[in-house]
């Protein structure tokens, strides 16, 4: 009779986002808490026999007791088996999240599994061997036991470990919590549901990274899934379906700007929105500026920039325009005056400032010079 499981991992709960300013961050990490509770829905309408949660179930050791007992209240809506493996994130120390967590009084329902032990499912026809990190990183693999580890005449085997597949990242350093490439084959498992890496993945026969159910950073295009796994038998190859979770998408764009109308300018940028895989305010957007433009163009593009801010969920600009003043704007700014001796030396010192950083504090002051002039030209007077 077929197995059914779902495989999720990289939970993060309690992350933080402090990085992300404004009210983006609390949506963020609320919205980290309550994929979970989708995810005991799924399991609830697919019927399956266990939830395999394959480590980083939390973001750090000192998560908050409140954000402790509303996870156990989410798993509580789901009554089947859960069974929780310890990260690199959360390991399992002699005092841990986990620690706390079992002082709280979990549900049997709720499995954390501290220990290299089997834990039978599904009525015994299947045993999941779990790879618990007892610390952030360690060069042994912790699934080598696997392969030894017994189980009963005619019970599947499922691997459950987080770390990383050999090869997978190509890197001249020792990886930390490394695993085998063909552990699967080596340990005679019917799947081997891995954590870690963010993204979805099938990285070899059998073994599969389920990804983080809701996604968190912008390397992986193909992360926020959960998936649901089906084992007809010890040989018989899984049947894996992704089911998309996440609401939020982590998206990078690149634009290479050079001096153009205002207009022009200020296109470029609105036309980013209609690129986005979803609307706007489902979007974290990084977006990388590149180029020169002239002071109108730069005018232009803040503009821009601040009505994209204001559409999607968050922006991570990444400046790197250069500022190349037009001569017929630097022939405006010369009002005889301050201004005009403020503009020219300021753009002397866009030229030659001996760091990036004078020349970006130079470029900022003839774009404010720039703003008030036109302010001014307006008749709208200086700070108004
Ligand atoms: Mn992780």
């Amino acid at each position: 009779m077929t197995i059914r499981i779902l495989h999720t991992a990289d939970w993060h709960l309690g992350a933080p986002f402090t990085w992300i300013s404004g009210d983006a961050g609390a949506v963020l990490r609320e919205r980290r808490i309550e994929v979970i509770r989708e995810i005991a829905a799924l399991a609830r309408a697919r019927q399956v026999d266990a939830v395999l949660v394959a480590g980083d179930v939390f973001d750090g050791q000192h998560v908050a007791d409140a954000l402790l007992d509303r996870t156990l209240e989410i798993l509580a809506s789901w009554d089947g088996l859960w069974i929780l493996l310890p990260g690199n994130h959360d390991p399992a120390r002699a005092e841990s999240v986990w620690t706390r967590l079992v002082r709280r009084g979990p549900p049997p329902s709720v499995r954390i599994a501290l220990d290299r032990a089997p834990i039978p499912i599904a009525e015994g026809r299947a045993v999941v061997l779990p790879a618990p990190l007892a610390d952030r990183r360690s060069p042994d693999d912790p699934t080598a036991w696997l392969d030894e580890a017994p189980s009963p005449t005619g019970a599947l085997r499922i691997g459950l470990a987080h770390g990383a597949v050999e090869g997978l990242v190509a890197t001249a350093q020792r990886v930390a919590n490394p695993i085998a490439r063909d552990r699967a084959a080596r340990a005679g498992l019917a799947y081997f549901a891995l954590g870690d890496r963010h993204g979805t993945l099938e990285v070899a026969a059998r073994t599969w990274y389920a990804g983080t159910p809701e996604p968190d950073e912008f390397r992986y295009r193909e992360a926020g899934n959960v998936l649901l796994v089906e084992l007809d038998g010890p040989t018989a190859a899984p049947r894996v379906e992704a089911i998309p979770t996440g609401r939020f998408h982590w998206v990078e764009r690149r634009l290479e700007l050079a001096p153009r109308t205002p207009a022009e300018l200020a296109a470029r940028i609105e036309a980013l929105r209609d690129e986005l895989p979803a609307a706007p305010e489902r979007c974290v957007l990084r977006l990388a500026l590149d180029g020169a433009v002239d002071l109108a163009g730069r005018a232009a593009i803040d503009e821009a920039l601040a009505r994209l801010a204001a559409a999607v969920r968050h922006l991570v600009p990444l400046d790197e325009l250069v500022l190349q003043p037009a001569e017929l704007e630097l022939a405006a700014l010369e009002d005889g005056g301050p201004i005009g001796v403020c503009a020219r030396a300021l753009h002397e010192r866009t030229r030659r400032a001996p760091s990036e950083e004078e020349r970006a504090v130079a470029e900022l002051a003839l774009r404010f010079l720039w703003q008030e002039r036109n302010r001014l030209a307006r008749g709208e007077g200086a700070g108004g």
